[in-house]
């Protein structure tokens, strides 16, 4: 179903209607909340109240709500790219009279009112798509949150769930005249100090005896260079398209737990992470440890794989 015909039907119902994303958010979460919002402004008169953690990176984006003290009763939300309720930025949300997922990860949890769960490489394109289904006005605002989710979550449309209605969704974008090279540049730019991180990530790299690749940031490195999440995650870019080694992974610490980053080229790395409790695609996974313990069963179990 088109999620606009959904929206049509439920959003005069409600005088409150939130979206929101999930935590830690990245690219495709702001770009689809942001986006959406930008869209029912324009096309429905309505103003919704984004509601995500915050993020420096994307704040060109537009601005939004933090969570933690929103009462979600006899309200819409519409909850983005995310797979699982307990991912959300405000887990209250749940006491909504209505939600509506939108989400393009392995369906493992159907919490929504309305679930649109679709394999295409980004949420963001889901989105995009529907508008340009439904003939929805896209604006400048609405192109640009939308062609950064697409193109942050798809590594510039090079990986995998890449298809040719991808690139026809992101020429509709295009079609508002929006400057690509101007904000892309902003969602990919890194400081000195992520770089000197990066550099460091490098010499902790590490294989298993059948050729896994990982790195394990633990706090203090964390500390040293003043990263958050995300900035962590960067060290990934380190195990990224090595010929011998299709499957890495990167564990960090992450408010007392071990985070885990599963990718892979070309080998489904996602039932190992649901085992440790985790989710998400097929080449990209994520999963979170009780302690660092734990690290070596999840690289036994990545072995099995090759
Ligand atoms: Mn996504």
């Amino acid at each position: 179903m088109n999620i606009f015909d959904i929206i049509d039907k439920e959003i005069t119902r409600f005088d409150r209607v939130y979206i929101l994303g999930h935590i830690q958010p990245d690219g495709d979460c702001i770009g689809s909340s942001l986006g959406l919002y930008y869209l029912i402004k324009e096309n429905y008169g309505r103003e919704c109240i984004v509601v995500n953690e915050e993020i420096e990176k994307y704040s060109y984006l537009g601005s939004w709500t933090l969570p933690g003290s929103i009462d979600y009763s006899g309200s819409l939300v519409i909850q983005v790219d995310n797979s699982v309720r307990n991912r959300s930025c405000d887990c209250s949300f749940m006491d909504a009279s209505v939600v509506i997922k939108i989400d393009h990860h392995i369906v493992i949890d159907s919490y929504g009112t309305y679930n649109e769960e679709r394999m295409t490489s980004s949420c963001c394109e889901i989105i995009a798509s529907d508008a340009v289904e439904k003939g929805l006005k896209i604006t400048q605002d609405a192109a640009t949150c939308l062609y950064t989710g697409m193109s942050t979550d798809s590594g510039n449309f090079m990986y995998s769930g890449v298809s040719s209605s991808t690139l026809f969704i992101a020429s509709k974008l295009l079609e508002t005249k929006i400057d690509v090279s101007k904000f892309l540049s902003k969602a990919y730019e890194r400081n000195l100090n992520t770089v000197k991180f990066i550099a460091e990530a490098y010499n902790r790299m590490k294989v298993t005896e059948k050729g896994v690749l990982w790195i394990y940031i633990p706090q203090e490195i964390e500390d040293k260079y003043s990263l958050s999440p995300d900035m962590v995650s960067e060290a990934l870019s380190c195990m990224r398209n090595i010929k011998e080694h299709p499957l890495y992974v990167l564990f960090s610490d992450l408010f007392g737990k071990i985070r885990v980053e599963f990718r892979s080229q070309g080998i489904a790395v996602n039932e190992v992470a649901s085992s440790f409790g985790g989710g998400g695609h097929k080449f990209a996974s994520g999963a979170r440890l009780k302690s660092a313990e734990e690290i070596p069963l999840v690289l036994d179990a990545l072995d099995r794989l090759l």
